[in-house]
């Protein structure tokens, strides 16, 4: 038996005119691909400012306000990243053809160029891919992996967002011709039953609409009811849902311990407060969202004291970060550090009620932390030791 040549194989290879759809073409990928461009570069931008939102560097202008701020950047951040999905999924099938042209056969500069081209998208396919689908899964809150999800998300939205800006340089005399023609001008010779590009792009769109609309209601009241994709429905204790349960997070326990007192540390001074304490002190009640990075949202009625009150009956400082320690025993997010700013404003509180009733166990008994503006995972429940960073 004779080994295949590379010739043979070459010939069984489909070519790319093997593929007839004739939806296919630069007119519909480059129509796609430019929503797909807009969807990424929100997605980009949105995700970016979460990542500020936790890291919190000293030269972006991080605050208490606009309170919804964060809840509305990272409900935009999910939905663009779901609107996305039929979008990649549309523009990968129309110009999948385009990966079976075989380089050329001369070894010069044109095999460099089409090599160097063929690996940016293979980077840019494989990172949009990653993004995509491990966002999507960190929203179902399912993680079949042992790296961190922020940090690595965040490092491959530079290589996806990177090598698109090159495929779009290298490509645009392409989209620019492709997005001056007609979407159908070369149909009249095919088959008038099949799909024309039009009726493909219009598909993609509706499509990527329909994703939104399922998962929206988690972050837009309005579509609760029509969005069965969302992950957090709006169902939870005191009508919130809950992320995760004070038996999840071994607290539960601690938390209804009677013995209970909030430890407040200055320096060296400690002050022990137990929750009747706290309730005689003057309360405050504020409408501020749970915004969690997952993307569902949802505004309360939050009642408690100021947390500079709090660290004021120990002569703390001005302008000092607070460090606040949870009874959590499992899991991440036991611990936050609230910032400066967010400290000083009055209606960031240690919350003692929700929606006029006593905090239910899952949403943090005895008491919780609530501040405007910040990412749900820094909303730290069970709260049993405040650190004043003097
Ligand atoms: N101690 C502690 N606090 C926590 C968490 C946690 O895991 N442990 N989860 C956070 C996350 S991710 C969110 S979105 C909010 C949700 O608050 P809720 O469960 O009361 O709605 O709580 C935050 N507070
Ligand atoms: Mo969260």
């Amino acid at each position: 038996m004779r080994l295949p040549t590379v010739a043979d194989i070459e010939q069984r290879l489909p070519k790319p005119e093997d593929f007839e759809s004739r939806a296919r073409g630069t007119e519909l990928s480059a129509r796609v691909g430019r929503l797909l461009g807009i969807a990424f570069g929100i997605c980009f931008l949105t995700g970016m400012w979460s990542h500020f939102q936790y890291t919190t560097p000293g030269w972006v202008p991080l605050g208490p306000n606009p309170t919804q701020l964060y809840r509305f950047t990272q409900g935009t951040h999910i939905l663009s990243g779901i609107a996305a999905i039929p979008l990649l999924l549309v523009k990968l099938w129309s110009v999948f053809p385009r990966l079976f042209s075989l380089p050329p056969k001369k070894l010069d500069r044109h095999l460099v160029i089409d090599l160097v081209e063929k690996a940016s998208i293979g980077v840019l396919v494989a990172s949009s891919f990653f993004m995509l689908f491990s966002g999507l899964l960190n929203i179902a809150q399912w993680y079949p992996w042992n790296f961190s999800f922020r940090r690595t998300h965040e490092a491959v939205a530079w290589i996806a967002i990177g090598s698109l800006i090159v495929h779009i340089a290298v490509k645009l005399p392409v989209i620019r011709e492709a997005l001056g023609a007609p979407i159908d001008h070369r149909d009249h010779d095919l088959d008038p039953d099949a799909p024309t590009r039009r009726s493909v792009l219009q598909g993609a769109v509706a499509a990527s609409g329909l994703a939104v609309l399922l998962t929206a209601g988690q972050t837009v009241p309005l579509l609760r009811k029509v969005s069965v994709f969302a992950v957090r429905d709006g169902q939870g204790p005191q009508d919130l849902p809950v992320n995760r349960t004070a038996k999840g997070a071994g607290a539960a326990t601690e938390a209804v311990d009677p013995q209970f007192v909030l430890e407040i540390v200055v320096g060296d001074q400690t002050l022990s407060l137990n929750r009747d304490q706290l309730l005689a002190m003057p309360q405050r009640t504020h409408r501020l969202p749970i915004a969690c990075v997952e993307g569902w949202s949802r505004n309360a009625e939050w009642t408690g004291v100021s947390l500079r009150d709090v660290i004021a009956l120990l002569d703390a400082p001005p302008r000092s970060a607070v460090k606040i320690r949870s009874m959590q025993t499992k899991g991440a997010f036991g611990t936050s550090l609230l910032p400066a700013a967010y400290v000083e404003d009055h209606r960031t509180l240690l919350a003692l009620e929700l929606n006029g009733e006593t905090l239910s166990l899952d949403h943090g008994y005895p008491c919780r932390i609530i501040a405007p503006n910040r990412p749900g995972v820094f909303q730290t429940k069970w709260v049993k030791r405040l650190e004043v960073q003097a």
